[in-house]
């Protein structure tokens, strides 16, 4: 019997029994010597199922986006990319911290960025101007509620990185989200990129890890980057052995999250005081409001915590459900109920 219902992330997630076996049994090296084979395995299947030539595992998606970011970058460069991204609302503003970078932020609907707004935000060659390095795009989108760029959207942004010779990062800590949604394999989604950073300890339920795809000379850049912020792992092959049960047997079953995700909306968009916009709701994540209860996100998720029910808050007035195996459909009714407990309280 669960304690609480568990809506705060998909990185909640507890490994399964398949991949607690899997770590017990997991061949080990030293994988800075390149001599762990099953992070070996875990860097080919990802390579493979990415459509790269090579892949890197990282201990963390910020971690595997900043050693792109730097690979790809130089300091005094300014990256691309949309005004409230991951890379730029939640890591720490490594980019300019550890890079030198500057963020050139540019406004999406819904988290998704036109192609024309993008090419608007690349600078020419003005001697005031920091030149342009790469352009960065997060699909599914974390602060837009888990929306999906659609391929004809990336093939648009991909011709003005083409047009105007400049690299491709895709932060797909949620690429197999996306590409359940668009019934396309993740690598229709990745071949518009240079880098691609998908996350492994999210949805898919591994313990711990991301990884890190591109070419080969991409990939042996950015691994020395990897080394200079601590990331080199040794024995690192029982948490790759989960990595690999994660990409081979969790991906389907992200549709499960889909359909709790939509249907836990679509309960909160009929309780008075609560607003959701549905059509944002295409993955595993619900954004609502509850600025007409004239309470905050804060207030309001310290009740629902008070009512056993855990989600994010997306101040001033927002919050977070994210589905993920750690919550179930039979819970949607519970949610729903407590919810509107907390409505009924506050509406007058
Ligand atoms: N997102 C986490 C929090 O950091 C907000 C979450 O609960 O959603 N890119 C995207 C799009 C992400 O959503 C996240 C994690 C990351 C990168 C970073 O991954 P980690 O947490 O492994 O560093």
């Amino acid at each position: 019997m669960k304690d609480y219902v568990e809506l705060r992330s998909d990185t909640t997630t507890h490994p399964t029994d398949e991949m607690r076996e899997a770590m017990k049994s997991a061949p080990v090296g030293d994988d800075v010597f390149g001599e762990d084979p099953t992070v070996n395995a875990l860097e080919e299947l990802s390579a493979r199922m990415m459509g790269k030539q090579a892949a890197m595992f990282v201990p963390s998606g910020t971690m595997g986006n900043i050693s792109s970011l730097l690979a790809h970058c130089k300091r005094g460069d300014e990256v691309v990319m949309e005004s409230e991204c991951h890379i730029y609302y939640y890591e720490v503003g490594g980019l300019s911290a550890l890079g030198g970078m500057v963020p050139r932020l540019v406004r999406g609907k819904d988290g998704l960025m036109d192609p024309a707004d993008v090419e608007s935000a690349i600078r020419g060659a003005n001697i005031h101007y920091a030149p342009p390095g790469l352009i960065c795009v997060e699909n599914t989108h974390n602060r837009g509620g888990g929306t999906v760029y659609d391929l004809d959207r990336l093939a648009g942004i991909r011709d003005v990185a083409e047009k105007h010779g400049l690299p491709m990062h895709l932060d797909g800590a949620r690429i197999f989200n996306a590409s359940i949604k668009l019934g396309v394999e993740a690598s229709a989604i990745a071949r518009y990129f240079d880098s691609v950073q998908f996350c492994l300890s999210k949805g898919l339920s591994a313990p711990v890890g991301s990884v890190v795809a591109g070419s080969r000379e991409f990939i042996a850049k950015a691994r020395k980057y990897r080394k200079m912020l601590g990331g080199g792992m040794r024995q690192a092959g029982v948490i790759a052995a989960a990595g690999i049960v994660a990409l081979e047997k969790m991906v389907a079953r992200l549709a499960d999250d889909h359909r709790n995700a939509r249907a836990l909306a679509e309960g909160l968009a009929v309780i008075p005081g609560i607003e959701v916009d549905l059509s944002t709701v295409e993955t595993n994540i619900v954004v609502f409001d509850v600025s007409k209860l004239n309470m905050t996100s804060d207030e309001f998720a310290k009740e629902l915590w008070s009512e056993g029910v855990r989600m994010t808050t997306r101040p001033p007035y927002k919050l977070r459900a994210v589905t993920s195996r750690m919550f179930e459909a039979g819970e949607i009714p519970l949610v729903l109920e407590k919810v509107a407990k907390i409505s009924g309280r506050h509406s007058n």
